[in-house]
């Protein structure tokens, strides 16, 4: 297939991009390097060596044999975007490029701002570009299980049947998402699934759980085409700022009660969900949804499981339970559906296979990198101004000014 990877330099796009690639679709990666900004913007670094774009695509080239097209720009800029759909006419298009930490988009008013004009916009004008000119192209587009926040009932796959007053329906999951962020994936799957209805459009929502890890088959293939392992405040997901922390002796920041309970899956799963929604597009007029996740865990359980990961390597670990920057429930229920990319054929892989092999040794490794000053938490959800951050970098400026 044809196969837009749009923010193929980020964490999940690239390694999708590698996989897709091996498997000998046509990839294109379309991406104006935000995130690589935001990253100065913030004084934070990955753990790992990311080489620059162009690089690892050379790379990429010579260790695989194939191409793997460059659109340099953003997709909030109506005329790139068409003009990639239009050069490139992909089968299928996968929107991972948007501005996603929580934390991000609560410093304050300028972020939140960004964070939502960036992305509600770039998937508005994603959907107006394949009405105009590839209106047959399946969306697959990543949204978040974050979107349903933490009800106190069964978390359905997007949709759930409603009696009331005698009638009967089915509607979409109530949403009551946690942060900026999450609520800019609730606008997105509004904006998507009312595209589809009036269009006819196809789309995909994959509704994904936290991702860890970095290590998928190509990456591994040479040091230059390595992936993020991000484990600041701020874009770090709490596994690998958990085995980064554990790396380097630091106690293990567990916000609260560590009763939040989310949905977790493998990176080399994201990748490998990604392609069965491409292998089996939706409808014309369908949005569907898939919660994309494989193994629920707490936060305290994930602290147990790398302090005893830590142990097996011979590191002392200690959990430290700290007050919670956020604005979420510390114990709560939840179980969330997550069969249908299973019965598509995805075979999980589970966190006690992989935690010592792609988590904690990869932090070993990289342990002189690591910058402790990054692990507490400065961004607080009940004090969104802190002046320190209130500078955005300039192309997130320039989004800012247009859509305030
Ligand atoms: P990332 O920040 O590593 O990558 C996002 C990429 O998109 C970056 O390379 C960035 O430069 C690019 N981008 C952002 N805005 C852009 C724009 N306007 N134009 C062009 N490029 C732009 O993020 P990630 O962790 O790879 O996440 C990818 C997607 O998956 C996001 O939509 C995120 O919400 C979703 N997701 C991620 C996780 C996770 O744990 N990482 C979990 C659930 C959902
Ligand atoms: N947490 C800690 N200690 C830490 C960091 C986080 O206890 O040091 C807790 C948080 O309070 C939260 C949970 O761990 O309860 C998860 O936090 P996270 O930062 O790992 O994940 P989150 O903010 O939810 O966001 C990440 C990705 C986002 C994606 C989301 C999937 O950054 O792009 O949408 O995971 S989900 O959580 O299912 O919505």
């Amino acid at each position: 297939m044809k196969i837009g990877v749009l923010g193929g330099d980020g964490y999940c796009g690239w390694a999708t991009a590698l996989y897709l690639s091996a498997k000998g679709h046509s990839v294109a990666i379309v991406d104006n390097f935000a995130r690589r900004q935001w990253d100065h913007e913030l004084g934070v670094q990955t753990l790992t060596p990311v080489r620059p774009l162009a690089e690892r695509l050379r790379k990429w080239n010579e260790v695989s044999g194939k191409n793997i097209e460059l659109f340099v720009g953003d997709v909030c800029d109506y005329d790139f975007l068409a003009g990639f759909v239009k050069s490139f006419e992909p089968e299928s298009v996968i929107h991972f490029a948007e501005q996603r930490a929580a934390p991000y988009s609560m410093i304050d008013r300028k972020h939140a701002v960004f964070t939502q004009v960036n992305n509600v916009v770039g998937t508005l004008n994603l959907l107006f570009a394949l009405r105009e000119l590839q209106p047959d192209c399946h969306l697959v587009k990543l949204g978040t299980m974050g979107e349903y926040g933490t009800p106190n009932i069964d978390i359905e796959e997007g949709y759930i049947t409603v009696e009331h007053n005698g009638r009967k329906d089915v509607l979409p999951f109530p949403k009551q998402p946690g942060s900026f962020y999450h609520l800019s994936k609730v606008h997105d799957s509004h904006n998507m699934m009312f595209a589809c209805k009036i269009w006819k459009l196809r789309a995909t929502d994959l509704n994904q759980g936290v991702v860890y890890g970095t290590m998928t088959d190509e990456v591994a293939l040479d040091e230059v085409l390595i992936n993020r392992f991000d484990y600041d405040e701020v874009f770090g997901t709490v596994l690998n700022r958990f085995c980064v922390q554990a790396a380097v002796g630091h106690p293990l920041t567990v916000y609260g009660k560590g009763g939040q309970t989310r949905g977790f899956l493998d990176i080399r799963d994201t990748v490998r969900c990604v392609e069965l929604a491409c292998l089996n597009p939706a409808a014309p007029g369908e949005c569907r949804v898939y919660n994309q996740f494989t193994e629920q865990f707490s936060v305290l359980e994930l602290a147990e499981l790398v302090k005893a990961a830590g142990k097996k390597m011979g590191l002392h670990v200690d959990i430290e339970h700290m007050p919670t920057p956020r604005v979420e429930a510390e114990q709560h229920y939840y179980n969330a559906k997550h069969s249908k990319l299973i019965d598509l054929g995805l075979q999980p892989h589970l966190l006690s296979d992989s935690l010592l092999d792609s988590l904690m040794n990869v932090a070993v490794k990289y342990r002189d990198q690591i910058d402790s000053s990054l692990f507490l938490p400065q961004v607080d959800w009940r004090k969104p101004t802190n002046e320190r951050r209130t500078t955005l970098s300039a192309a997130a400026e320039a989004i800012f000014v247009a859509g305030r």
